[in-house]
């Protein structure tokens, strides 16, 4: 990838009614002049200032009016000189004013590579770059907050001053090489082992973040299944708050499985109905069933509904667990309880139980907080102040697999031994926060990113 080209994008994607393309890069003044003209030109003085003028993306027509501004590196995202044109929307329009951009001098960004700049260009950690784009890709308050506190650098902060404290440790060792004989202020080896049996600890609480990591930024899979009828359907719809899904009372109306978003208590989760299952002669039936179950396989929690109406129901529970064998991500959700004379007379199972009438709306508030416990399956802080990723999480562990050498090789005074195991981990922490120019960062990060951005 060429950094000294000047790039541009449209950063706020087509169709609404104002587009902002975004260019950056040494010659962006000159491009932005190129298309965009008014009484002033864009320059050094007018620098900050949103200007009204007029593009002209073709020599025929008339030109109609848009906003520009200049900003000026480094003070930019980019770190680099930018230029933004903000002009009428709609698809066709916004892609004749941005072919005008790339035709007087700008290529087009590849995606993230405006990130990747401001990257390169020393206005962010990797860890801060990371949460742009997860701060695009968020959708529910949690993933919000915890993109902005590591946009803010709080995880960057960390791996730094843990990297720093190896460091420390690491020059002592290499000193303790260079000088055997020196009378040099050493700390006791009783200090060194505590320090970084102090840093194991932190780096360990920080890879366990990593399962709160997965939940927020990656949601939760949570299957509706059963048998025909027992309202799946119905408990979908209750759960988005409208009507999704077809729900009658003949047994097999959905055929096809359904996939909705919602947010449970914050938790984002991908909500699946499914078509009831049972023996069917019916080919599009069937069709929906084999869906039904690759969906049991793919989703973290099944909420597998039991009709409690019926007159066998022993039959109810057979079903489910013939189906579902001893997963503990089930919850065995009783439905109907409007029709129940007595809760007491339904058969107890060996899954966390729920008992609602999607009806009467009851019973719902048990059924999530049981669903949110399932969801995190691990104890967690509410609104956690970072959560490392499934990336990150992979540095950690390769910094923790050198930790016991370390340990055993300051106890036993190999102290070359120690510093070489100490570079490892100060490596591999850098690897988070990008300190290391060994990784082909763009294809690990950045290429994952949105055009624009
Ligand atoms: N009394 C009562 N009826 C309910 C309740 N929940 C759903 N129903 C009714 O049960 C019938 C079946 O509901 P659906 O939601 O279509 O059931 P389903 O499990 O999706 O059924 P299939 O798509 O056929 O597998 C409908 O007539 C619903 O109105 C409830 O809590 N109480
Ligand atoms: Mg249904």
């Amino acid at each position: 990838m060429n950094d000294k080209d000047t790039i541009a994008a449209i950063c706020s994607g087509i169709g609404g009614s104002i587009t902002v393309i975004r260019i950056s890069g040494r010659d962006s003044l000159n491009v932005g002049n190129l298309v965009w003209k008014s009484g002033k030109a864009l320059s050094e003085d007018t620098r900050g200032r949103f200007l009204l003028g007029k593009i002209m993306p073709d020599k025929s027509g008339a030109g109609e009016t848009a906003f520009a501004v200049f900003m000026k590196g480094p003070n930019t995202f980019t770190g680099e000189d930018v230029v933004e044109l903000h002009v009428h929307g709609g698809a066709f329009n916004s892609r004749r004013i941005f072919n005008a951009v790339l035709n007087n001098g700008a290529r087009q960004a590849a995606p993230g590579e405006f990130t990747y700049r401001a990257f390169v260009n020393g206005k962010m950690d990797l860890t801060q770059a990371e949460a742009v784009c997860d701060l695009i890709n968020a959708n529910s308050f949690m993933a919000v907050h915890l993109a902005e506190k590591q946009m803010e650098g709080v995880l960057g902060r960390k791996i730094k001053s843990l990297r720093t404290r190896l460091a420390d440790v690491m020059i002592e060792c290499e000193a303790r090489i260079d000088f055997p004989e020196e009378e040099l202020d050493f700390k006791s080896k009783e200090e060194l082992d505590k320090e970084i049996s102090l840093i194991q600890k932190e780096v360990l609480n920080l890879y366990e973040t990593k399962l709160e990591g997965k939940v927020i930024r990656e949601g939760v899979r949570v299957v509706i299944a059963g048998r025909p009828n027992a309202g799946k359907s119905s408990l979908m719809n209750l759960l988005l708050g409208y009507d999704r899904a077809i729900t009658t009372d003949i047994p097999g109306t959905t055929r096809d499985t359904l996939e909705e978003f919602v947010n449970i208590r914050g938790i984002p989760v991908k909500l699946i109905d499914t078509a009831g299952l049972r023996d069917s002669d019916n080919i599009i039936e069937n069709i929906g069933i084999q869906k039904t179950l690759s969906s049991l396989e793919t989703s973290q929690i099944v909420l597998w509904l039991l009709d409690a109406s019926i007159a066998d129901i022993k039959s109810e529970t057979t079903e489910m667990e013939k189906y579902l064998g001893k997963n503990k991500n089930i919850v065995a959700v009783w439905n109907k309880s409007d029709l129940l004379a007595n809760v007491n007379s339904l058969p107890l199972v060996e899954y966390d139980t729920a008992v609602i009438s999607v009806k009467n709306e009851s019973g719902i508030k048990e059924l999530l907080d049981i669903v949110e416990r399932k969801a995190w399956n691990h104890p967690h802080e509410k609104e956690p102040e970072l959560a490392v990723s499934q990336r990150h999480a992979e540095h950690l562990k390769r910094s923790l697999s050198f930790i016991p050498d370390v340990l055993k090789d300051l106890r036993l005074e190999n102290w070359e031994l120690a510093a070489i195991s100490l570079r490892h981990i100060v490596a591999s922490l850098g690897n988070i926060t990008g300190e290391n120019a060994s990784l082909d960062i763009y294809e690990t990060i950045f290429s994952k990113f949105c055009i624009g951005k």
